[in-house]
C-alpha cells in the first residue's frame, strides 16, 4: 500500500502513528498516512530555520529564481504522476485536474520566480540638516520560516500558491496538507530533491488540525508567519495560535458567492458560466456560486436552462471519458452537504432538480457522490442561503433592480467573490463597486492573472496575495539610510 511519508529536512520520514488515506470514488483505502507529532513537526521546523541560516539564505535571488525555475520545469515532466496523484486524492475529474491544478502547480513556481527578479525596491535621496545629503533605500528580507496550512479542494495549486511566492523571497517552509490530500505535497518533495533546493527549505508534515499536525505547526515559536487556506472557523483558531508571538497570518477564507445575472446578459454564456461557478469540482471551490439572482423577466427561462445543463452533467470516476462531476471529498463532507440538501426541503424549497445521490455502478456505490442541485422559493434568511454548502448546489432567487440585486449579493458574512453577468458596462463597473467582495468576475468566472490581487473581504479572509501582495506578506522591508 501507498506510504505518504512526512518531509523533513530532504528525507522522507516515517512515524509510528499512521492513518488511512481513502478514495472519494469507492471509499477503498489507497494510502497510509505518517501522522506527523510534536518530535517531527520541531524537527521540520527547526530544518527550515537552518537552511534559512545555510545555503538558502546566501544564495542570490538569481540563484534561487533558476531553482524555481527548475521545480516548474520538473512538475511539468513529472506532470502524469501528478494527475496520477491529484485525481486517486480527489476523485476530480481528468479534464479538470489536468487543465486547471496541474499546469497552476508549475505556474505558481515561474510566476513568482518572475516577479522576485523583476520587482524593485524604492530609493529616495535626500537632503541632511547640515546641508548634505543622504539615500534611504529599501532592502526585501525574508520574513523567515513560513508555516503553511492548506485544505483539500485544490491541493496542489493552493499549496504551490503559498510555497512558489514564499520560496521566492527567500523563505523556507513547513507545509501542514489537507489530511485528506497528502498526495502531491509529498511528491513535491522528490520534485525538490531532484533539482537540488537544499534540505530544509521546503518541509511537509502530515496529520490534521486540533491536537495534531496543525496545531503543533501553527503553534510552534519557531514559525515566523502563517498562511492558511481554509474555512473561517479554523482561520478563528489559527489566529488565536498567531497572537502568541505577534506572528502575521494571511487568510484565503470561506465564501458564499452571489452570481448575479442581468435580463440584458448574453443569455447562453450566462447559463454556461454560473454552470460552471456551481458545479465546478463537484461545487468545492470556495470561489463557487452558491446564491444565484436573476433579473425577473428572465427567471423562469434561466431556472430551466440552469436545470438542463446540471443534468447533463457526468457523474463519474477521474478518468471516465466524458466525466464532468466527481465526488465529494470525504463521507464525512457528503453528510454535511446531504444536512443542507435536507435542510432545503424542511424550509420548502422547491428542489428545481437533485436533492440526493445518484445511484452508481459496482464499488463505486461506496463513494462520496451526490446529486448536482438546484433549488428556489427559500427566505435569505435560511442556512442553506447564508451558509457555506462547499458542494454542487446552487439556490436561485428572482430580483427586479440593481439596488435590490446589490443589497441581495451583500447580505452576507462573506465577501470573497461574485460574477455579474450583464452587457450593460455602466451596470457591470456599478455592480463591481459596491459589492462587498474581494473579486469580481463580469461576464467570467475563475478568470487568473496571477500577478493580480486575490483574497476576501469580510468572513472571507485577511489580506491578499498574488503578484507583488504576495511580497508584500512573505518579506519584510528594511530601510537602509547612507549619509553620503
Ligand atoms: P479546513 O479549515 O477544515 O482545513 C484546512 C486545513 O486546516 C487542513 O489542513 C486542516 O487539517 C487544518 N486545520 C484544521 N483545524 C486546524 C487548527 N485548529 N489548527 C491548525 N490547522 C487546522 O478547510 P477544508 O475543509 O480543508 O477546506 C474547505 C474550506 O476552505 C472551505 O471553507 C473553502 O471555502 C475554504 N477555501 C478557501 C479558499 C480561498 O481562497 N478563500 C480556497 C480554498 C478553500
Ligand atoms: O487561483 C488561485 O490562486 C486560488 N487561490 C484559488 C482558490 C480557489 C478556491 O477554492
Amino acid at each position: 500500500m501507498k506510504q505518504f511519508h512526512n518531509f523533513i529536512n530532504g528525507e522522507f520520514v516515517a512515524t509510528a502513528k499512521t492513518f488511512p488515506k481513502r478514495a472519494p470514488v469507492d471509499n477503498r483505502v489507497i494510502g497510509a498516512v505518517h501522522e506527523a507529532g510534536p518530535a517531527q513537526v520541531d524537527a521540520a521546523v527547526a530544518a527550515a530555520r537552518a537552511a534559512l541560516a545555510g545555503p538558502w539564505g546566501k544564495m542570490s535571488v538569481v540563484q534561487r529564481v533558476e531553482l524555481l525555475y527548475a521545480v516548474a520545469d520538473e512538475i511539468n515532466r513529472r506532470f502524469d504522476d501528478f494527475l496520477e496523484a491529484e485525481m486517486a486524492d480527489t476523485g476530480k475529474p481528468k479534464s479538470l485536474a489536468s487543465h486547471v491544478d496541474i499546469p497552476r502547480g508549475a505556474a505558481n513556481f515561474k510566476v513568482f520566480a518572475d516577479i522576485i527578479k523583476n520587482v524593485p525596491t524604492e530609493s529616495f535621496e535626500m537632503a541632511t540638516p547640515d546641508g548634505g545629503k543622504a539615500l534611504s533605500y529599501a532592502l526585501r528580507t525574508p520574513i523567515g520560516v513560513v508555516g503553511v496550512v492548506c485544505p483539500w479542494n485544490l491541493p496542489l495549486l493552493l499549496m504551490t500558491w503559498k510555497v512558489g511566492p514564499a520560496l521566492a523571497c527567500g523563505n523556507t517552509v513547513v507545509v501542514k496538507p489537507s489530511e485528506e490530500t497528502p498526495g502531491t505535497a509529498t511528491l513535491l518533495g522528490e520534485v525538490m530533491n531532484k533539482v537540488g533546493v537544499p534540505k530544509g527549505v521546503y518541509n511537509v508534515v502530515h496529520g490534521f488540525g486540533p491536537g495534531s499536525a496543525g496545531e503543533f505547526l501553527t503553534r510552534h515559536p519557531g514559525v515566523n508567519a502563517i498562511t492558511f487556506t481554509g474555512e473561517t472557523r479554523t482561520g478563528e483558531a489559527i489566529m488565536a495560535a498567531a497572537a502568541k508571538g505577534v506572528r502575521p497570518v494571511s487568510f484565503e477564507l470561506g465564501g458564499k458567492n452571489a452570481g448575479i445575472v442581468f435580463a440584458d446578459a448574453d443569455f447562453e454564456k450566462a447559463v454556461a458560466g454560473i454552470t460552471r461557478s456551481a458545479f465546478e469540482n463537484c461545487g468545492q471551490v470556495c470561489l463557487g456560486t452558491e446564491r444565484v439572482y436573476v433579473q425577473r423577466p428572465i427567471f423562469d427561462k434561466f431556472v430551466a436552462a440552469l436545470k438542463a445543463k446540471a443534468e447533463a452533467l457526468k457523474v463519474g470516476p477521474s478518468e471516465e471519458p466524458g466525466v464532468t462531476l466527481g465526488p465529494l471529498i470525504s463521507g464525512e463532507h457528503k453528510s454535511k452537504v446531504l444536512s443542507y440538501y435536507e435542510k432545503a426541503r424542511a424550509e420548502g424549497a422547491k428542489v428545481v432538480t437533485g436533492g440526493g445521490t445518484p445511484s452508481m455502478p459496482g464499488t463505486l456505490a461506496e463513494g462520496h457522490w451526490v446529486q448536482p442541485t438546484i433549488w428556489t422559493g427559500l427566505p435569505e434568511s435560511s442556512p442553506v442561503i447564508q451558509e457555506e454548502v462547499f458542494g454542487p448546489c446552487c439556490h436561485i432567487a428572482p430580483f427586479d433592480t440593481e439596488e435590490e440585486a446589490i443589497a441581495l449579493a451583500n447580505a452576507t458574512n462573506y465577501g470573497l467573490a461574485t460574477t455579474v453577468w450583464t452587457q450593460n458596462i455602466g451596470t457591470a463597473h456599478r455592480m463591481a463597486a459596491a459589492i462587498e467582495v474581494g473579486l469580481c468576475w463580469i461576464n467570467s468566472w475563475f478568470l487568473r492573472d496571477l500577478r493580480t490581487a486575490f483574497g476576501g473581504s469580510k468572513a472571507s479572509g485577511i489580506g491578499r496575495e498574488g503578484g507583488v501582495h504576495s511580497l508584500e506578506f512573505y518579506t519584510e522591508l528594511r530601510n537602509v539610510m547612507v549619509k553620503l
